[in-house]
């Protein structure tokens, strides 16, 4: 029976479900560069320069095995732009018996998919994903029941199913989490380290040629483009990272700091997502990096705790409450995207750093996503859409099974505590905390109103005098609202006030913008 296997730019492993069983002889790979995936949201230009190319990549490294690759480039004149007229296409090309392809990560394509098989005319075999380390079944049995779902006790469960960091007893070092040693600020004195980057080839720079040419309206720096784009280089960037930055991953795990826009981070959630390293890989390489004694057992537990623990449990909820979960809105947040989300032209420096980052990069670290930028999305009451198509489209890991439940979920409290307990709320005080942001910037996060004031802070107090009737009864937050009962009514009187020119002053240059940005 002749198959042809579609393989979409997020599904770039070797393993991949989808060419189980493939014949040489007799099948076919389809893989599509499309006008409608590269144009949903206005991706950054390293992020379409980076799935691109890693997709030329790995349709050579197919050839050389020997099994029969159909690409489609993007400028290629009869490329009709979307999944299904391509598929089509091929279809009547190659004259297959049946279509396979491995489940999409997003629900759009999902639902894509789902006319397929009537369309063609064909058997079109939908297969599981197995990337992942806890399947959408096993997640759904896991949740099954539950009055709450809380990651904390997802990761246990996944950590005796995988082994990860178990002995016979229990968890090693006695403790499953080990947080509370994992909120350092970075002292002055400790440089992080330089991270290993790949000069583009020539696969690479034509589709940087490309991109630029045909997306240059798009958001982002092309010119600093260094993301591996091969397995082989993914291989090297994880174990570069697992020498020189996991050491100290733990400490300063949530720590931020002024011109260092990886500090101790992995930056493999790009390799992770597109399939070029697989998370179980990821995590022996940390395990086996704490049992030869060189990483700490608190920075190897926080980094697999991301992996094992939040990648899967986001996944795990996407699926689960979708196409629901993106319509939520519980704390009501209506007003539009401010325009310097796009521009970084804000004297907020926390912002405008973490935002400068983005543009460079494609990246920005966890906490710059959570408590600068995602923050005052949620402070501001930034529409969840337009926020959320924001955080789709500039990082270069970005795919929307887990950009959305850590946007709408973590980030702006959306779904009203499905994900996390309590909302990421936070003052300058904490950005002060945990990062240098303040001391270069025209505030000050110890003035709490008035003039030189924090933004962050009136803005702080009126989001729970605000969202009073919806969170003032959330256990994790009665500390807040007790410390709120204690301001006289004219202190009340002067955060409201401040807090509405402040975001009045937002909604102006946004509203001035074109609708559609950038
Ligand atoms: P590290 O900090 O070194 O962590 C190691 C790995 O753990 C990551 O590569 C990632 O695979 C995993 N991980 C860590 N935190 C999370 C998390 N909260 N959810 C899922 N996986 C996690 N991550 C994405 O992969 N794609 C996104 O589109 C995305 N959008 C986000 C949006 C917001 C508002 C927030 C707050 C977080 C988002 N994250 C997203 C999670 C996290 O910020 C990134 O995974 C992380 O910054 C990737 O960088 P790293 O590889 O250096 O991660
Ligand atoms: C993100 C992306 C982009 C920019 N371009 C393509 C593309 O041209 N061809 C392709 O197969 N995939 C691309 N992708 C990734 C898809 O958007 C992703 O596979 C779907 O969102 C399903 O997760
Ligand atoms: Fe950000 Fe406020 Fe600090 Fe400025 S003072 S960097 S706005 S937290």
């Amino acid at each position: 029976m002749k198959t042809l296997v579609l393989i979409l730019g997020d599904q770039l492993s070797r393993d991949l479900s989808a060419l189980d069983g493939f014949d040489p002889q007799r099948d076919v790979v389809l893989m599509v560069e499309v006008a409608e995936e590269t144009t949903y949201v206005p991706h950054h230009k390293q992020k379409i320069a980076f799935i691109l190319s890693a997709m030329r990549h790995f349709a050579r490294e197919l050839r050389e095995e020997g099994l029969s690759v159909d690409y489609v480039a993007l400028d290629d004149p009869a490329n009709t732009g979307s999944f299904s007229s391509e598929l089509a296409r091929a279809v009547s090309r190659h004259g297959p018996d049946r279509v396979i392809v491995t489940e999409p990560g997003e629900w759009r394509v999902r639902r894509m998919m789902d006319d397929w098989a009537r369309d063609l005319g064909l058997p079109v075999e939908i297969r599981d994903d197995d990337r992942f380390l806890c399947s959408r079944a096993e997640f759904a049995a896991w949740a099954d029941g539950r009055k709450s779902y809380r990651m904390e006790f997802f990761y246990r469960e996944m950590r005796r199913r995988t082994g990860l960091l178990m002995e016979e007893d229990g968890p090693v070092g006695g403790q499953w989490n080990f947080d509370a040693e994992n909120r350092k600020r970075l002292p002055a004195g400790i440089t992080p380290p330089r991270r290993l980057r790949f000069a583009p080839d020539a696969v690479t720079a034509d589709v940087i040629d490309l991109v630029a040419t045909r997306f240059a309206g798009h958001f982002g720096d092309l010119d600093g483009f260094g993301w591996a784009v091969t397995r082989e280089d993914a291989l090297k960037a994880l174990a570069h990272f697992v020498e020189a930055a996991l050491p100290r991953f733990g400490d300063y795990q949530d720590a931020m700091a002024e011109g260092e826009g990886f500090l101790f981070h992995a930056l493999v959630s790009p390799y992770l997502n597109i399939g070029l390293l697989l998370p179980r890989e990821v995590c022996v390489a940390a395990e086996t990096a704490y049992r030869g004694g060189k990483a700490p057992l608190n920075a190897v537990e926080g980094f697999i705790r991301q992996i094992l623990g939040w990648r899967e449990y986001v996944r795990g909820i996407y699926w689960l409450e979708m196409p629901a979960y993106a319509q939520t809105n519980a704390l009501e947040a209506d007003r539009p995207l401010p325009w310097f989300y796009w521009s970084g032209e804000t004297d907020m420096n926390c912002l405008a750093n973490a935002i400068a980052d983005t543009n460079r990069n494609a990246y920005a670290h966890h906490i710059q996503r959570l408590m600068v930028t995602g923050n005052f999305a949620l402070l501001a009451g930034i529409r969840p859409s337009e926020i959320e198509a924001w955080y789709l489209a500039v990082y270069a890991d970005a795919f929307e099974w887990v950009e959305l439940p850590n946007t709408h979920g973590m980030a702006i409290f959306a779904d009203g505590g499905l994900l996390g307990s309590k909302p990421y709320a936070a003052s300058g005080a904490y950005i002060d905390r945990m990062s240098d942001y303040c001391g270069s910037c025209a505030y000050d996060p110890k003035i709490k109103t008035g003039k030189g004031a924090c933004p962050f802070n009136p803005l702080y107090w009126d989001f729970l005098i605000r969202n009073r009737d919806r969170l003032g009864n959330n256990p994790r937050m009665a500390m807040p609202y007790k410390n709120l009962d204690r301001m006289t009514p004219a202190h009340v009187e002067t955060i409201r006030r401040e807090a509405a020119v402040i975001l009045d002053g937002l909604d102006a240059p946004a509203r001035a913008r074109p609708a559609k940005q950038p």
